[in-house]
């Protein structure tokens, strides 16, 4: 069956175009920086906002017109996986992302989940086979069952435990099935309410223990996708362990998981945890583990996860600049982890929002070529740091320096230091030019 008979395969047609369902700016094989726009952006599709987000909210009713849904459950979740490839296929999108509960129902008993996973992904791989198109990650929703109302790896409960690492065995499965990338964990309730009742140093213990089975299984079936952990500061729980990139990387680092594991980073995240995009990205890139991202935004004016599509070209930009000096993103890709506001209900919807969201990502692409061509930034760096590059700054950099020399040194120099204006106006306008 066609469930978007009306919508044919999007094309670019360049910013002069009035049909909506073209790209203006994304080119999948126009080359920027020596590879294909396609190759550097590497777009996925997330299932849960595309095929299962119904657009209610905790105050209305489902508004989304989605013409999938069958007699049982399974039947729908057949149904999705046909329109699901139409999208793909469609949007020209190389890559998907899944939780385990979005594409099969979990029916009454673990067995019954893992017969409805299997039935769903023989029908996946199907599909991949004959359309090329790739997992980039899929993961286990340890969150929204009501057995995990104190967490997963990090419940106080152990038979919650052992039900986590089953889901995460099945997980790692099905990766392997369908040849997936990256595997995601994102920390949906690993946090507490309240410190009065919570084990800290227990729970994190644990949820590192879950994260050793996982690559130790890994290993054991001969499938070595690269491991992310997705920060997010709040939401669901009050406080969440992975709040940021830092943090989470003090986590990975505590534990000896560098190895195996690097950071996927979603914008909203980044914003309720007080950070910029692109600060989440700086902080994971110098560190080496800047594994992939998940493409939204947040509004300035709320306070909470809204996973809107992207659309603000400034940030993009910076984003992209972090993934062109990180030399890609590759095993990991851009995610639309985002949804359609609960007014967009249209089923046609879903194409507009993530045609936007590649456009605009495409511009950041080519804004953060044009910033790199010119050496902007980094010949503003240069300049902003050059005292580190010969003299006293040479010789500190070079560890030949210490307390006593430095006073030496400071005593013969003076205490009247001249510091330079950093012209930050001006570098931002500057900046501005930049944007596409
Ligand atoms: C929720 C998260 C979630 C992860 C995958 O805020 O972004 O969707 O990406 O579990
Ligand atoms: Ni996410
Ligand atoms: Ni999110």
């Amino acid at each position: 069956m066609v469930y978007f008979p009306e919508v044919e395969k999007i094309q670019y047609e360049g910013v002069g175009t009035k049909n909506p369902f073209a790209f203006r700016h994304y080119n999948p094989e126009e080359v920027v920086e020596g590879k294909t726009m396609k190759e550097h952006l590497r777009f996925a599709i997330a299932y849960w906002h595309t095929m299962t987000q119904d657009g209610s909210d905790p105050f209305g009713n489902p508004t989304n017109e989605r013409p999938w849904f069958g007699a049982t459950p399974l039947e729908t979740a057949k149904n999705r996986v046909e329109a699901f490839f139409e999208i793909l296929v469609k949007l020209d999108a190389p890559y998907f992302c899944f939780h385990d509960i979005d594409i099969a129902p979990e029916g009454d008993t673990l067995e019954e989940f893992y017969e409805n996973l299997d039935i769903i992904t023989d029908l996946i791989k199907a599909k991949m086979d004959e359309t090329g198109i790739k997992l980039l990650w899929n993961t286990a929703n340890m969150f929204s069952n009501p057995r995990f109302v104190n967490g997963a790896g990090s419940s106080n409960n152990a038979d919650v435990f052992a039900y986590a690492a089953a889901q995460v065995k099945k997980g790692l499965d099905i990766s392997k099935k369908l040849g997936g990338e990256n595997y995601v964990f994102w920390g949906g309730r690993e946090g507490y309410e309240s410190l009065l009742n919570t084990d800290m140093k227990l729970e994190q213990d644990n949820i590192a223990r879950l994260f050793k089975m996982a690559i130790a299984y890994g290993e054991k079936i001969g499938h070595k996708p690269q491991f992310l952990i997705e920060p997010k500061p709040k939401e669901p729980t009050k406080h969440q362990y992975d709040f940021d990139a830092a943090t989470t990387l003090a986590f990975i680092l505590k534990y000896g998981l560098e190895g195996d594991f690097k950071l996927n980073l979603e914008g909203n995240h980044a914003t309720l945890a007080g950070h910029t995009f692109e600060h989440e990205l700086t902080v994971a890139r110098i560190n080496d583990a800047l594994g992939s991202i998940d493409a939204n935004q947040g509004d300035v004016l709320l306070g909470w996860d809204t996973d809107e599509f992207p659309t603000n070209v400034f940030d993009t930009t910076l984003v992209m600049l972090e993934i062109l000096e990180n030399g890609g993103i590759a095993p990991g890709g851009v995610n639309f982890d985002s949804k359609v506001r609960r007014s967009s209900f249209a089923k046609e919807d879903l194409f507009l929002a993530h045609i936007a969201g590649m456009d605009t990502f495409a511009r950041g692409l080519k804004g953060a070529a044009a910033i790199r061509k010119d050496n902007f930034l980094s010949d503003l760096k240069a300049k902003r740091y050059a005292s580190f590059e010969s003299g006293i700054g040479a010789s500190i950099v070079a560890g030949n320096e210490d307390l006593e020399s430095l006073t030496e040194y400071s005593l013969k120099n003076g205490a009247n230091i001249k510091n330079e204006s950093s012209h930050i106006e001006l570098v931002k306008s500057q900046l501005n030019d930049y944007l596409v």
